[in-house]
């Protein structure tokens, strides 16, 4: 086994085990962004090789408050299978998990594929839909502590997501407020316009991120766009619930 299957490996088994690890990083002190990345390729094919769907991407660090919060100040990006769908307005068990936090985000549905650079008007054409949505990450890093590369090996903490109802690609999403609520109490308040100014740009960056790493985005892929503030420790008892303009709103709860 190569050394970067070996890596691939314990994050996958830390996924599965809902057990924190130490950040590879500390003792691979040479990993490149780019090892991390095929990191990550190997440990969501072994996913995929247990039955698990390929359904998109998400993109992480794509708003300052995210960025601030995690202290990685880069773009990065993370594969999404159906085993991560939670049901809106399901419950969410919390012992499966690390140490899950939610994050208010919206989603894109396409209906073409994007690969490489592309305009924002490009981008746009090839959305079918989108949607309000949650992400649950949970980062298998001891005191949900990383590197970049240490995250970007860690699949970008993915772990869940919910999707509201799919909208029309016509609704202008630039700047649409977004407020999420625990127990009905708002405590993370933004715009989608924290979203590199513009959801779109998330879109666009992920068609080339993407593409570096030699694959595309297809027709029916999601691109989760990533999160428009700071995310929410998620306690038992709570539930947490996501209200953005025009668009709806999800919501899901917290149990033990
Ligand atoms: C990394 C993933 C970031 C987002 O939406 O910014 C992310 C993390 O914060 O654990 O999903
Ligand atoms: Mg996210």
């Amino acid at each position: 086994m190569s050394n970067l299957a070996a890596l691939a490996k314990i994050v996958d088994d830390a996924q599965c085990s809902a057990t924190a690890i130490e950040q590879l990083s500390i003792k691979h002190t040479k990993l490149s962004v780019e090892d991390a990345y095929e990191i990550q390729n190997i440990s969501v094919a072994r996913r995929l090789d247990r039955g698990e769907r390929r359904i998109g991407v998400k993109m992480g660090l794509t708003s300052r408050a995210k960025m601030i919060q995690v202290g990685v100040d880069e773009v990065a990006w993370g594969r999404l299978t159906d085993a991560m769908i939670l049901e809106e307005g399901a419950t969410l068990k919390k012992s499966k998990f690390v140490h899950p936090r939610l994050e208010p985000e919206v989603v894109f549905l396409l209906k073409k594929p994007l690969s490489g650079t592309v305009t924002a008007l490009e981008a746009m054409s090839a959305v079918e839909a989108i949607a309000p949505a949650m992400e649950v990450i949970d980062s298998r890093y001891e005191n949900f502590k990383f590197s970049l590369v240490d995250v970007i090996a860690d699949n970008t903490s993915s772990s869940g997501l919910v999707i509201g109802a799919w909208c029309s690609p016509q609704i202008d999403c630039s700047n649409l407020g977004m407020v999420m609520s625990v127990n009905g109490r708002p405590v993370q308040i933004g715009s989608s316009a924290a979203i590199l100014g513009h959801p779109v740009r998330s879109l666009v960056s992920a068609a080339k991120l993407v593409a570096q790493s030699g694959e595309s985005l297809n027709a029916g892929d999601i691109v989760m766009a990533g999160g428009a503030t700071a995310a929410h420790p998620a306690s038992i008892g709570e539930t947490i619930s996501l209200d953005v303009q025009n668009l709806g709103s999800v919501s899901i709860t917290i149990e033990e």
